[in-house]
This record gives structure tokens, C-alpha cells and sequence, in this order.
């Protein structure tokens, strides 16, 4: 059994968001205010069931899903485009794949040193954040 995901976390490190916005297409104005965001994941998981928010004082964004399921994601606030996302289990690795108009596209999350690891992938762009684990709640 991989680490748990589950729990609040809240960002500590941040590379390369603005090239995975300008790969998603987002414009300038957005991504001057997201760049600086600090952004919150609450991840539950029941089963194969999870439920990812992502929190911000800007915009929230959650996404529900069950492993090994695909399903329709509509990435509404973010690029607001269609997507046919699936997610599974790769070694302690949970792997989304998001297949729409853009190439390449998708996201991976794992447990690390007791901090939340997200790599975000759009066309050749990447995102990497970290977020530790947030205690007080
Ligand atoms: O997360 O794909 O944890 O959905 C940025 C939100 C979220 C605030 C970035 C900025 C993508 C809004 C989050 C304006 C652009 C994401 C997945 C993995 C789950």
C-alpha cells in the first residue's frame, strides 16, 4: 500500500506553473494573479474513490473519480476545456491522463519524504509542486 494522499496540504514550492498555464492556453491577466496563488490540495479518498480540491483564494477547482474509470472532466476555471480523464495506480504513483485538445496532457501525484508531490504535464510543459502536510485542522 502506497502513503496516503489523503488530508490537507499546502504548497511550498512551485516550478514552471507559468509554462504549463501558457501550454493550457490561459491568458496574461489570469496568470499574473494564479502564479502567485498558495495553493491548497484536500484530497479524500474512499476505495478507489478520490476527491481532489485544489483551494485558492482565486478560484477553487475539485475533481471526483474513481481509479481505473475513465470519465468526462470539464477543467471549468482553469482552461474550461473538455477532457477524457483517467486515473490509475502506477508502483506509488497515481497517474491522470487527460485526453482532449491538447497533447501530452495530464498530471501525477505521489508521497515523498511526508510531502505531497504533483507533476503537471501539458505539451511538453512541466509543473512541479510540492505541498506539506498541513496539521492545524
Ligand atoms: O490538479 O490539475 O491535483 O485536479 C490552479 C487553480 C490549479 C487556480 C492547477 C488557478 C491545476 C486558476 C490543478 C486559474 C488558472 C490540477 C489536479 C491534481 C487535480
Amino acid at each position: 500500500m502506497p502513503a496516503s494522499l489523503c488530508g490537507t496540504w499546502d504548497i511550498i514550492s512551485n516550478v514552471n506553473f507559468e509554462g504549463y498555464m501558457i501550454a493550457l492556453g490561459i491568458g496574461p491577466h489570469i496568470r499574473k494573479i494564479a502564479v502567485k496563488l498558495k495553493l491548497r490540495k484536500v484530497v479524500e479518498q474512499h476505495g478507489d474513490q478520490f476527491v481532489i480540491k485544489t483551494l485558492s483564494t482565486f478560484r477553487n477547482y475539485s475533481v471526483s473519480f474513481r481509479v481505473d474509470q475513465e470519465f468526462e472532466e470539464f477543467t471549468q476555471g482553469l482552461d474550461s476545456k473538455h477532457v477524457k480523464s483517467l486515473v490509475s495506480w502506477k508502483e506509488n504513483k497515481l497517474v491522470c491522463e487527460q485526453i482532449g485538445e491538447k497533447k501530452n496532457r495530464g498530471w501525477t501525484h505521489w508521497i515523498e519524504d511526508d510531502k505531497l508531490h504533483l507533476e503537471l504535464y501539458c505539451e511538453g510543459q512541466l509543473c512541479t509542486q510540492v505541498f506539506k502536510k498541513n496539521v492545524s485542522e
